[in-house]
């Protein structure tokens, strides 16, 4: 065991003339503040006590002893220059220590000791370290009560050091007098224990000791990641591949306090990688951390393969039951990146040089559009800037702002990403600014929908952190991620449909859940688990799905579920439908495969789902008649009733779905899509229900889509015109973002061309002079607009129209993956 305190009595000159070091009492905490710890509260009133004559008389004599008898003068004495816990350990060692003696001063010979009471090395910081007085008599008897009464016990401690509040004020019970000196800091600081007399002439006895404060157990674990060549620091999540990394592992107490790394788990201590064999190597290459100093060890990894790795400690030999605790508490990850694909680029501006200096000779020619698009987008965020600023969205005729979402800018927050990939350097930093100092989720007090924040707020933040590293977007889509959290727990684990941030609850609701808004959270908080380690994120939105699953359709679902406070999910006879209310269902249904392919479910779900499509397509894909005329042809998506008869209507929601059959046919492995023939299958969807798509919106007068159309129910099923609840645009998405995924599934120039006519109709019928806006009417020139310009219009709309214009290096598809509003997260990231 090692020895922690010193300690030594000693006799000073009378307190009138002793000033302790430091000493000032008006300021504790700049030294010695042990001044206000005298005892006064059971001091003896010297004028009014008969008892005092005789203490005075008992205090002289016993400074005689000291000054005359030699042997028993302290100075003489063989004084303890250390006292160990052992040595004090509750008086088991009695005599161990010569102690000295303070004959005669409470009427009879009267012998101190300061004991420390706890028997291990229990001065740590943060605790209270317990220490004793004894005042005992020539025979070991405790002292009589009333003369220690008599004396004045004060303490001084150095540093930061104090007396804890449990034993003040100081007070003697039956000869002893107990006190807590506390330290937070782990250091060794110095105690000095004054005994003093009444009498102002007297000695004082001292006792000094200098306490060492250990740091405590270990609290936290840190993990910090530096570029071994040059030692910078490496603080976003994105690493660079194939360059050696020096990882320093530390364990810190609750003040910050080093601690030896193996000191509460005992055993020894190893760092561990998910990674594949051949992906990552480490120095030492059994991961063994041994501490350097203060509770520091040092690992070297070098990643050899692009991908999500976690890292975390653990624990061999020792006491096992630390060693979950330990991995939760450690486990970090990290993000491998190939900077000739991805890039981790300093600026939007410069990931914009690097795309374009891989464009094709092709792409040369569309960059003038593409750049068009970037004016557009550039026109609708200055009129956001100047007239809505921190507002959820921009009324771009009125110009005023308006806070549809609990005001959270969500404009910015959906923007993020596409300022980002358009190269615009300012703006991007000046929403960054914005995240970082403005947004206020405490102002967000109103119910809004879990979904939308999900997919756009949460999303807009995880997917700036996946272009830009910026760890300030990955902390604030954390503390979003924990303000929706309250939204899942409802019986049956869906989410209740709103929550409210400001208060962190959720209203309960008996209304249907609506199968997209459940069953598309899962891969923005399935992505903010791998990125911070908290696995509350990616456990809620699992369940969320897992519940969806459990109402054990196969294939294509009704839109509405049971409410959340149903503990058993059942369908709700309602629609099937691939448009508004399940879409990104079944989006998400690829996307989370595509997140993480060995969960191979998701991908078994999807196929599952593209083999029901048919059901719900017209014409028929795979009627004969269809199949060989060697033209186009365009699929309507239609719905289907709860009776099972067929609701002849396409929503323009529902044109997500060829973009989603190209990347399935993109990503999916040949043997599923060589399977029950769907390749062909799907390739003629994709293609015939682009086409569809694309007749939305150029069969109408100022070419813009309506929200939905009617679909004849004769063949070969045209459109028909919309009703008249119908005829509105909100300069949806889902046609471009269908073009973009055809675009590079084909390399065909046609979906550019398309692309370019959705544009120009948006330039021609939407844009007013300080937005983009709706239009209430798609038919009627000149369009009457609505006054309102939605984000998904910055999230998306330019977004697909500008990517689609652009090289493929502007978006790396082998990398990364679009949210359904848009935003980048990151394959393979679990
Ligand atoms: C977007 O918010 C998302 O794409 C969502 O999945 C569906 N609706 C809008 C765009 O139309």
């Amino acid at each position: 065991m090692g020895h922690f305190a010193h300690a030594s009595f000693q006799k000073r000159p009378g307190l009138a003339h002793w000033r302790g070091p430091k000493a000032d009492p008006a300021d504790p905490a700049a030294g010695w503040n042990g001044q206000a710890a005298w005892n006064e509260v059971r001091r003896t009133d010297e004028r009014g006590d008969p008892t005092f004559g005789l203490m005075l008389i008992a205090v002289i004599s016993a400074i005689l002893c000291f000054l005359i008898l030699p042997g028993e003068r302290l100075e003489d004495r063989e004084l303890p220059q250390r006292i160990t816990s052992e040595a004090v350990d509750s008086g088991a060692h009695p005599g161990a220590l010569p102690v000295p003696n303070l004959r005669g001063c409470c009427g009879e010979p009267t012998e101190f000791r300061w004991l420390f009471l706890d028997s291990t090395e229990k001065a740590v910081a943060g605790q209270p370290f317990r220490t004793v007085l004894l005042a005992r008599d020539s025979r070991g008897r405790q002292a009589r009560p009333a003369a220690c009464d008599a004396l004045r016990v004060g303490v001084d401690l150095s540093g930061k050091a104090h007396l804890s509040g449990a034993s003040l004020p100081l007070a003697w019970r039956l000869g002893q007098l107990e006190f807590h000196i506390e330290n937070e800091l782990a250091e060794v600081i110095d105690a000095e224990v004054r005994i003093e007399s009444p009498d102002p002439e007297a000695d004082v006895l001292l006792h000094t000791s200098q306490i060492r404060f250990m740091s405590g157990p270990s609290h936290s674990f840190a993990i910090e990641l530096q570029l071994a060549d040059s030692g910078s620091p490496m603080t976003g999540s994105s690493l660079p591949l194939r360059r050696e990394l020096s990882l320093t592992v530390t364990t810190k107490d609750q003040f910050g306090n080093l601690t030896p790394l193996n000191r509460s788990v005992g055993g020894q201590l190893m760092l561990r990688s998910s990674a594949q064999r051949n992906a990552m190597e480490m120095r030492p290459s059994t991961g063994l951390l041994s501490m350097r100093g203060t509770g520091e060890a040092q690992v070297f990894l070098t990643a050899l393969r692009p991908g999500h790795v976690e890292i975390w400690v653990e624990q061999v030999g020792g006491i096992s039951s630390a060693q979950p605790p330990l991995k939760n508490a450690t486990t970090r990850s990290l993000f491998f990146v190939d900077t000739d694909h991805t890039g981790v680029y300093s600026s939007p501006s410069s990931y914009l040089a690097a795309f374009r200096s891989k464009a094709s000779p092709s792409d040369m020619q569309w960059q003038a559009k593409a750049d068009e698009v970037r004016e557009a987008f550039l026109h609708a965020w200055k009129g956001y800037e100047r007239y809505a600023w921190g507002k959820d969205e921009l009324q771009p005729v009125s110009r005023l702002g308006r806070n549809t979402f609990g005001g959270l800018g969500l404009t910015i927050l959906d923007s993020l990403t596409t300022l980002w990939l358009m190269g615009f350097d300012e703006a991007f930093e000046k929403g960054l600014r914005f995240v970082k100092d403005d947004l206020d989720f405490d102002n967000a007090d109103s119910d809004v929908s879990v979904f939308e924040l999900t997919i756009r707020a949460l999303g807009g933040l995880l997917g700036a952190h996946t272009l830009s590293g910026k760890e300030i977007f990955l902390e604030r889509a954390q503390e979003l991620g924990g303000r929706l959290l309250p939204a899942f727990q409802s019986p049956s684990r869906m989410p209740w449909p709103t929550v409210n941030l400001a208060r962190g609850t959720s209203k309960t609701s008996t209304q249907p859940v609506i199968l997209s808004e459940a069953g598309s959270l899962q891969v923005e908080f399935r992505s903010l688990t791998a990125r911070t380690g908290d696995a509350r994120f990616r456990r809620a939105a699992d369940k969320a799905f897992q519940a969806v699953q459990s109402v054990g359709i196969p294939g294509i679902l009704p839109v509405f579920l049971s409410p959340p406070g149903m503990a058993k999910v059942q369908a709700v006879a309602s629609k099937f439908a691939f448009g508004a209310l399940a879409d990104s269902y079944y989006e998400y249904l690829l996307k989370q495969w595509l997140q993480r392919p060995s969960e191979k479910n998701f991908k078994e779900l999807f196929l599952e789902v593209m083999d029901a499509l048919p059901g719900i397509v017209r014409p028929s894909p795979s009627a004969s008649e269809t199949e060989q005329m060697g033209r186009v042809v365009h699929y309507k998506l239609i719905e289907m009733t709860a009776d099972g008869s067929l609701d002849w209507k396409m929503d323009h929601l529902s044109c997500f779905a060829p973009g989603l059959i190209a990347l399935g046919l993109m990503e999916l492995p040949q043997h599923d899509l060589v399977e029950k023939g769907r390749n062909a299958t799907w390739w003629r969807l994709a293609e015939g229900l682009t086409a569809s798509c694309f007749e939305l919106w150029a069969s109408s007068a100022t070419g813009l889509a309506p929200e939905f159309s009617k679909v004849n129910s004769k063949a070969p099923h045209k459109f028909i015109e919309a009703s008249s609840n119908g005829r509105h645009s909100f300069l949806r998405p889902e046609t471009a973002e269908s073009l973009f995924y055809l675009y590079r599934l084909t390399g065909d120039e046609k979906y550019r061309r398309w692309g370019s006519k959705l544009f120009q109709a948006i330039l021609n019928h939407a844009k007013v002079p300080h937005g983009f806006s709706s239009v209430r009417d798609v038919k009627a020139i000149p369009t009457s607009p609505m006054d309102e310009m939605q984000t998904f219009v910055m999230a998306e709309t330019f977004k697909y129209l500008f990517l689609l214009f652009s090289p493929a290096a502007a978006f790396d598809m082998n990398h990364l993956f679009l949210n359904t509003e848009g935003h980048p997260l990151k394959r393979n990231e679990l």
